[in-house]
């Protein structure tokens, strides 16, 4: 079976429509309404390995917390959703580089939810995009997409460097901890 779902979302704050295959080659196609948002899931597309088109509508004359918050729920849900059986390998962590920045993401699709980052960000912004927007993102990701993420910087000063390694070591997380195996990896048998 595809492992692939469409899902809407709407709210006062966001409209959200996004479609997901995880069995896909990495093509994104992302309308966010926030150009570094854009940049990052398009990188999240490729390095996951996963087709996500993504249109996403939200009160930006707030700012993009609601919208980048709400991103996160609707795309960890639809990964959740995706995921069918189950029969996952689950773990998955990787170690990138990206010229300054070093950073570990490591995950556990276990069906328990948490989300722990040390702190990633000396700026608040990268042009005119929040850094907290994006841990607000990942912790929505993590917590929709009931999954366990540890992201660690382990070294870094750019920040446009570090929220790019950090997507792209997710999404190689991501592509490993997805990959399909013959049953559940659980003393429970269950996830
Ligand atoms: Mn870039």
């Amino acid at each position: 079976m595809a492992r692939e779902i469409s899902i809407a979302r709407t709210t006062k704050e966001t409209d959200i429509k996004i479609s997901l295959n995880i069995d896909g080659t990495g093509r994104g196609n992302i309308d966010t309404g926030i150009g570094f948002f854009n940049h990052l899931l398009t990188s999240f597309a490729l390095y996951s390995g996963f087709d996500i088109d993504i249109s996403a509508k939200g009160d930006l004359e707030v700012d993009g917390h609601h919208l980048c918050e709400d991103v996160g729920i609707v795309l960890g849900s639809a990964l959740n959703k995706a995921l069918g059986d189950f029969k996952i390998a689950r773990f998955g962590y990787s170690i990138i580089p990206m010229d300054d920045a070093l950073i570990i993401s490591s995950i556990d699709i276990s069906g328990r939810p948490y989300f722990e980052t040390n702190d990633l960000f000396t700026d608040s912004f990268i042009g005119t995009f929040q850094t907290e927007w994006l841990t607000e993102f990942l912790r929505a990701f993590a917590m929709n997409s009931r999954m366990t993420l540890h992201i660690l910087k382990l070294r870094g000063n750019n920040s446009h460097h570090i929220a790019e390694c950090l997507i792209k070591s997710l999404g190689i997380s991501l592509k490993e901890a997805t990959r399909k195996i013959d049953d559940i990896l659980s003393t429970k048998g269950v996830l």
